[in-house]
């Protein structure tokens, strides 16, 4: 056996075919487009001049350091088509912050990777053989790898496929092939991430507020008129973000059975109903979705804002409600520092948040209070407080996997839909629905419901398409290809008691426009200019879009009656458009600057945050 591992160690020469085999799965799992084949050259061409360089050097230290550089290599790898699996992308150096998160019991993000296998660790095998091989490759007709002009050669190979790398990965400008090369191939992508990271941090110091003001003002689309204003001027406000609501199953029946009655109801009497909003959340999920809604800002594609920005100064609609004389509460029922939100909180201006340590835990499903509950104890401390007051309440029992306890459970499905995903989501949905219906009559039998706007919105989406059996079970479900368009959109409904109209808004929106849609209807003011959402009441409907921060890349964009999705290269011209709801391919000519427009509002808002500029307009007492 010994003697077999020793044979094995001294075939150097394996370490060429398993270092291809390596980058086909890891470019088959990161599905590179077939006509980029020669991509993975470049990775290869990196590679060999690293172990050549090590080999030929042959010192102890440069087998080291050979060693520390493949293991990297290799666990960047396996860690990118985990990551990808779930989000679409490769991950990024900022996750590195976010690694608490991906692997707190309960995240999305760590029960997906639960549920999916992590085929990528397969990746790894190799690396106890390659340092061996690598060694041993120093091993052989050593001499005239010593010499001068051998060390010299490798030297320079080793320094133009830096070179090549470097200019690739840092230069914006570049175009055509070079920046798709930018975005697929191993190297050069990591390498870019990590400059944009550091360059990122540069510029935060050198920002020109006139022209982001100017930029604000010109591409963030304006709502004209007074529809509606100040109709809900004075009311208590419960603002809702229900945790994985995707719009589809609203007003959806299963066997006969309504997955959503109670919100069915709303929707016809005293309500808004906004069905073509789609979620704006980034890297930071349930936290990021809270961000874009309560402050009219773009997450970033980083990692989350809840973390990132966490110091920075706010002026969204807690602080706004608070000069009107409100007072601000947040009701979760999970650990408060999930997602940093006990002191994300504090700086957005909710004054009191009360969490699992608040609340009573008197019935758990997943990992916290279930919803029911939560509604019914927040009107118990609601009913006690002066009036009027801003409620923000987060729920938690359409969790992802859904699995609830067979009490809370009042579907009936088939053995078709019985323990899949999909049916374990609709029972869980169903669930939420009743939650908001009990809510509804909490608030009546507490005297609060005439005073009180109801509004409430989605997350993010409840059912990932990037998983196979997700994305057969949907389409199934739905009739038609499970796509963006369902997968993003998400409900939005403000219930306003005696408003006497019911109107369906299909103005195209995101969770950004609910802060500024809101301030609309309850006359509020906001006093500063950095504000990316538009008044979904008085937008006219051509002038509705959406760009989403995560899942579709940046430069996708929806507007009207379809979605774009940028290419998964960057470019334009290899994305595609796709009417709304048909799934009907549609020609991308004269698409092009709506979707730098998309690029252009994330990366601004991002550098508004990243220079902190509120502070400037806003000074808190
Ligand atoms: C946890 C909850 C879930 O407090 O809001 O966050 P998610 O995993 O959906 O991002
Ligand atoms: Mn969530």
């Amino acid at each position: 056996m010994k003697e077999k591992m020793n044979q094995l160690r001294k075939m150097w020469w394996l370490a060429f075919p398993v270092f291809v085999l390596k980058l086909v799965l890891y470019y088959r799992w990161m599905e590179l487009p077939k006509s980029w084949i020669w991509v993975p050259v470049i990775t290869l061409g990196f590679f060999l001049t690293v172990f050549e360089l090590a080999s030929g050097w042959d010192t102890r230290l440069s087998h080291i350091l050979f060693l520390i550089f493949y293991s990297l290599f290799s666990l960047v790898m396996t860690i990118d088509t985990i990551y990808y699996a779930y989000f679409g992308q490769f991950v990024s150096i900022n996750q590195l912050w976010q690694i608490d998160s991906l692997f707190t019991a309960g995240t999305e993000t760590n029960l997906a990777g639960a549920l999916s296998i992590p085929w990528g660790l397969i990746l790894l095998l190799d690396l106890p053989f390659m340092a061996e091989w690598q060694k041993a490759r120093a091993g052989i007709s050593g001499k005239w790898r010593r010499t001068i002009w051998w060390k010299g050669g490798t030297v320079l190979c080793f320094a133009a496929m830096v070179g090549l790398v470097g200019v690739i990965s840092v230069n914006d400008g570049l175009d055509g092939d070079f920046m798709r090369i930018n975005h697929l191939e191993f190297v050069t992508c990591h390498t870019n991430d990590f400059y944009t990271t550091v360059a990122g941090e540069i510029q935060k110091a050198n920002v020109n507020t006139d022209e982001i003001k100017k930029i604000i003002q010109e591409n963030v689309p304006k709502a004209e008129g007074d529809e509606l204003h100040g109709v809900a001027k004075g009311k208590n406000l419960i603002l809702i973000q229900v945790e994985s609501l995707n719009t589809w199953t609203i007003g959806k029946s299963y066997n006969g059975q309504e997955l959503t009655p109670n919100i069915n109801q709303l929707i016809q009497n005293n309500s808004l109903y906004f069905s073509k909003v789609f979620s704006s959340s980034g890297k930071g999920n349930t936290s990021d979705a809270e961000f874009a809604a309560l402050n009219s800002l773009y997450p970033t594609t980083v990692r989350e804002c809840y973390r990132m920005y966490v110091n920075n100064t706010y002026n969204g609609l807690p602080w706004i409600l608070r000069s009107e004389g409100y007072e601000t509460m947040a009701f979760h029922g999970y650990e408060k520092e999930f997602w940093n939100r006990n002191i994300a909180y504090k700086n957005q201006g909710i004054q009191t948040f009360y969490s699992e340590s608040e609340l009573e835990m008197t019935e758990k499903s997943g990992f916290g209070l279930t919803d029911k509950e939560m509604f019914r104890q927040a009107v118990d401390v609601l009913k006690e407080k002066e009036e009027p007051w801003f409620a923000f309440m987060i729920t938690l029992t359409n969790h992802i996997p859904y699995e609830l306890d067979e009490d809370l459970c009042s579907l009936k499905l088939d053995s078709s839909e019985d323990g899949t995903l999909a049916g374990h989501y609709m029972q869980a949905v169903r669930y939420t629905d009743e939650a908001i219906g009990m809510l509804i009559e909490y608030l009546k039998e507490a005297g609060l419901y005439e005073d009180t706007i109801i509004a409430f919105y989605g997350d993010h989406q409840g059912l990932n398409k990037e998983t196979g059996s997700v994305q057969r079970k949907m389409t199934q479900l739905l009739g038609r290809e499970y796509d963006y368009d369902e997968m993003m959109r998400i409900p939005f409904l403000i219930h306003i008691p005696g408003l006497e109209e019911a109107r369906t808004i299909d103005t195209v929106g995101g969770q950004i426009d609910i802060l500024p849609t809101l301030a609309n209807l309850m006359d509020l003011s906001v006093k500063q200019d950095y504000i990316f959402g538009s008044d979904l009441v008085n937008l006219a409907r051509e002038d509705g879009f959406y760009a989403p921060v995560t899942y579709m890349p940046v430069g996708s964009f929806m507007k009207n009656d379809f979605f774009y999705e940028l290419g998964r290269d960057g470019t334009f011209e290899s994305g595609r458009r796709v009417e709304l709801f048909t799934g009907k391919e549609l020609s991308l000519t004269g698409w092009k600057d709506d979707s730098e427009r998309a690029k252009l509002l994330i990366e601004t808002s991002k550098k508004v945050l990243d220079a902190n500029l509120m502070k400037e307009e806003i000074t808190h007492e």
